[in-house]
């Protein structure tokens, strides 16, 4: 390669640009002065307008990074709750409220993973530029994670849960989410007492490489807890989740909901004081119970014992058995809808005269649409 002298337009003047600038231009010297005054000045500008600008940019981003965590603060547990009830409607009024926020452009939720249905709810117009995004991850349900929930989170895609009746069932309806067209065996029809753990060995029969989970109410589990020497027998390792809530709360609920205050559907002693079922707690031992029975038992009292019996059980290969204290009043919310469950006509008792007239105001909204 040779460097062409000859041209003189292709010769650099030696010491470049600035050098140029500081020659005495053909001018003279005002309009020498003129030029360098225009120079600096500009550079002085471009250099403020830049030094304004990144510092305003960091002052809106901090703002905007306070915002971030406001919200993540104060909407990340609610946001997580409507999300785990799929509850759309109340999603897209917590969105409503943040996107009001200044300078939120769009808000959106969205389910991950699970199922091939996932929720997104969305709020406000994404901009395709200039934009500055955050990703909060929410979980369900707060500070007490529930039962279902950490089973959800614990159990694989294709793992069976069966159940049958009591407050369970309901529960699940509104809570679980199935990811499997066989993940969810559930016996709604007749709502039969005892059938759970007979029914998660015919699923394990029928399904062996499924691990099977049984979700069983304390009272449904005292009707047929001996179907757990028959999985002992036939070797099948079924894990039964069993939810002691010391007795019949859901019936109890309904009970009370007709003015009969829930009789008889608590574990407790009769009292020979006042006749009635109002004495000592009965201790029912269920762990030891099923372990009588040829089952491995666990006991959970807190959120990391279950998960550690879940794990274990797991492992085990025979039928195993986790009992679980649970709240008998903290129930999962309602249907929002009426269950038309006749009242007695005539008693003397003044609820249930109450419910009575309820239920006759209630009569009279029932609509047949068949
Ligand atoms: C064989 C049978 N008897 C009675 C009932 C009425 N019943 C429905 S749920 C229930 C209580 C269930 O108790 P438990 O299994 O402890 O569940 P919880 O209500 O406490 O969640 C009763 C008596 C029924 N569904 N099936
Ligand atoms: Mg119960």
């Amino acid at each position: 390669m040779t460097s062409d002298t000859s041209n003189p337009h292709l010769v650099r003047s030696p010491g470049g640009w600035f050098a140029s600038i500081s020659r005495t231009p053909a001018g003279g010297i005002a309009l020498a002065l003129l030029i360098r005054v225009v120079l600096f000045s500009t550079v002085v500008t471009l250099v403020l307008t830049v030094l304004q600008l990144t510092l305003s940019y960091r002052s809106e981003r901090s703002r905007l990074e306070s915002r971030f965590l406001e919200i993540d603060q104060a909407s990340s547990r609610s946001l997580g709750e409507s999300l785990w009830a799929l509850d759309s409607r109340q999603l897209q009024e917590q969105l409503d409220g943040i996107l009001r926020l200044p300078s939120m452009r769009a808000v959106e939720v969205r389910e991950t993973a699970s199922s091939n249905h996932a929720l997104t709810v969305s709020r406000g117009e994404p901009q395709a530029s200039r934009s500055v995004i955050r990703e909060f991850p929410l979980t369900c349900c707060g500070d007490s994670p529930q039962v279902i929930g950490v089973l959800q989170d614990t159990l694989a895609p294709t793992d069976v849960i069966v159940c049958a009746a009591g407050s369970l069932p309901g529960d699940l309806h509104k809570l679980w989410r199935a990811r499997d067209p066989k993940g969810y065996h559930m016996e709604y029809g007749y709502s039969c007492m005892g059938y759970e753990i007979a029914g998660g060995l015919g699923v394990k029969m029928a399904a062996p490489d499924r691990h099977v989970y049984v979700l069983v109410g304390d009272g449904s589990y005292l009707m047929m807890a001996q179907e757990i020497v028959t999985a002992v027998q036939e070797h099948l390792a079924i894990t039964i989740v069993l939810f002691d809530n010391h007795g019949f709360a859901s019936i109890g609920g309904l009970s009370e909901s007709v003015g009969s205050g829930g009789f008889g559907t608590r574990y407790r002693y009769r009292n020979h004081e006042t006749g009635e079922l109002d004495g000592a707690v009965l201790a029912v031992d269920f762990a030891a119970n099923a372990a009588s029975l040829g089952a491995r038992a666990f006991r959970a009292g807190t959120v990391d014992e279950l998960r550690r019996a879940l794990a274990d059980a797991k492992g085990e290969q025979r039928a195993s058995v986790i009992v679980v204290p649970v709240d008998r009043e903290a129930r999962v919310g309602g249907y929002e809808s009426w269950w038309d469950v006749p009242v007695a006509e005539v008693s003397s008792a003044r609820e249930v005269q109450a419910a009575r007239a309820r239920w006759e105001e209630a009569r009279r909204k029932e609509r047949d649409f068949l």
